[in-house]
């Protein structure tokens, strides 16, 4: 899927990461290859200028963040101007009760999306039922009805029927034990009055909770015009685009709905049942641009935010219970952190053996007490006297003894923090180990 953006995107990065320095010349070269990748994928022209720009100048003017160097920044820029180009990625607020009516134009893979979206409700536990509403197309029963099968979902429809609301009425009665009804429309082959005309009828009696216009991806930007128009014409709350598996039109489909605020909700990404997915933006930009790189540059850009924040704090003698919190669960990921302190410079401190020795359960109950607690005694873990514990205990279901358990915890831990007078060396020394994350000791 998206083989084609997919490449021009990984040329471009492999390109970019040969360059022996970073200077105006090599994020220019860079950013046509990421030009013409889009382009060919029917990004709007204004829109892949719009975003260009934006990646010149934050690659030019932005210091990297955390431990990324030039190079990598750029990269993570371009995946997060990708992933506002694309849009958030929603979710559907399906609850039981609810009807889902799909609309669009002749082809566009309705029925075929009212199986798979069946399919995919099924698996999050909702009893789904499936109603085929067209009378317009001859074969549309057969086809929704064998879909049905295919996936065991319960379905209505009534090829003897020529007016659809009757059937929605009967089917609806038919299917009331369901939690969901999903409602094929008929398509036509083109936008015209009448299509408009009869989905309103079925609209303002069935009064469905999501109307979802299925779009055709590989007529690529015109797509957000489509959205538009249905937005116009009927009460659309959300797009589902499908055929991206044989497109390169995709980046342009995604980013028109996009920019007409059209909430794409899911994808199709072939013809069978399982071939559906979820929309989300961010996982499906890494997918194009390459999992394993940008997760890893991703961590790499928060691990140095999380340690400037958190060392700034020790350095001004502020350790808080949350800090407690990530410390422990830091140390217990590290495990052998007591071999590297040994290694530096001050030498000798030890980690409390009490730290190491944590249980991951206790960790589970600490952190039940934590949300117990008012930001202030967080902050300020001193001020928690009897009532406050009696009150902390009650409220996380845990007992008095195991929230003095934790101050305790959080003192020794504190004290510990105390004795690294220098926290600024030792998180430069982390650094420069490549271990970002423990530079927060
Ligand atoms: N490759 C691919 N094909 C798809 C996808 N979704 C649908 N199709 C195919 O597109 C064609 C039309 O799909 P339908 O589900 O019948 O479209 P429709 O909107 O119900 O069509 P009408 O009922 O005639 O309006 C079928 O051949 C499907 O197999 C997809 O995500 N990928
Ligand atoms: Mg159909």
């Amino acid at each position: 899927m998206f083989d084609k953006l997919s490449d021009g995107l990984r040329n471009a990065i492999t390109s970019l990461r040969k360059a022996v320095v970073v200077d105006k010349k090599v994020i220019k070269e860079f950013i046509k290859e990421v030009q013409k990748a889009l382009i060919s994928s029917d990004v709007n022209v204004n829109l892949v200028l719009e975003i260009s720009k934006r990646i010149e100048d934050r690659g030019l003017l932005e210091k990297p963040p955390g431990l990324l160097d030039r190079k990598e920044h750029i990269i993570k820029i371009t995946y997060d101007e990708l992933t506002s180009l694309l849009g958030k990625g929603e979710k559907i607020n399906l609850k039981k009760g609810d009807k889902i009516l799909l609309v669009g134009i002749q082809g566009s893979g309705k029925t075929t999306t009212a199986a798979k979206l069946a399919r995919y409700y099924n698996k999050k536990g909702f009893k789904v039922g499936l109603i085929c509403a067209d009378t317009f197309r001859a074969g549309a029963y057969t086809q929704l009805m064998q879909l049905a099968e295919e996936i065991k979902a319960p379905f209505y429809g009534d090829r003897n029927e020529k007016i659809s609301l009757n059937i929605i009425r009967k089917g609806l009665e038919i299917l009331k034990d369901k939690d969901v009804i999903i409602i094929d429309s008929e398509g036509r082959n083109k936008l015209d009055d009448d299509l408009m005309r009869d989905i309103n009828i079925v609209y303002k009696e069935i009064k469905p909770q999501h109307v979802l216009l299925v779009l055709d991806g590989t007529i690529g930007q015109l797509a957000g015009e489509q959205a538009e128009a249905f937005k116009r014409a009927c009460n659309v709350t959300g797009v589902i685009l499908t055929k991206l598996d044989g497109t390169a039109k995709g980046g342009g489909a995604i980013s028109a709905c996009k920019t007409t605020n059209a909430k794409v909700y899911f994808i199709g990404v072939g013809e069978h049942n399982d071939e559906f997915e979820e929309f989300d933006a961010p996982r499906f930009v890494s997918k194009i641009l390459g999992f394993g790189d940008i997760e890893g540059l991703l961590e790499k850009a928060q691990e140095m935010e999380i340690t400037d924040e958190m060392t700034n704090r020790l350095i001004k003698g502020k350790f808080t219970l949350n800090d407690l919190y990530v410390q422990i669960q830091e140390i217990k990921k590290l495990g052998s952190l007591n071999k590297i302190v040994e290694m530096l410079p001050t030498g000798g401190i030890k980690i409390p053996k009490e730290v190491m020795e944590m249980q991951d359960e206790k960790l589970k109950f600490y952190k039940f007490m934590m949300d117990s607690m008012t930001k202030k005694e967080k902050e300020n873990p001193e001020i928690i006297e009897s009532k406050r514990v009696a009150r902390i205990a009650c409220g996380s279901g845990r007992k008095e003894q195991e929230v003095y358990e934790l101050l305790k915890q959080y003192k020794v831990m504190k004290r510990y923090v105390k004795t690294m007078n220098d926290e600024r060396k030792l998180a430069s020394f982390m650094k420069k180990l490549g271990m970002g994350k423990m530079a927060n000791m």
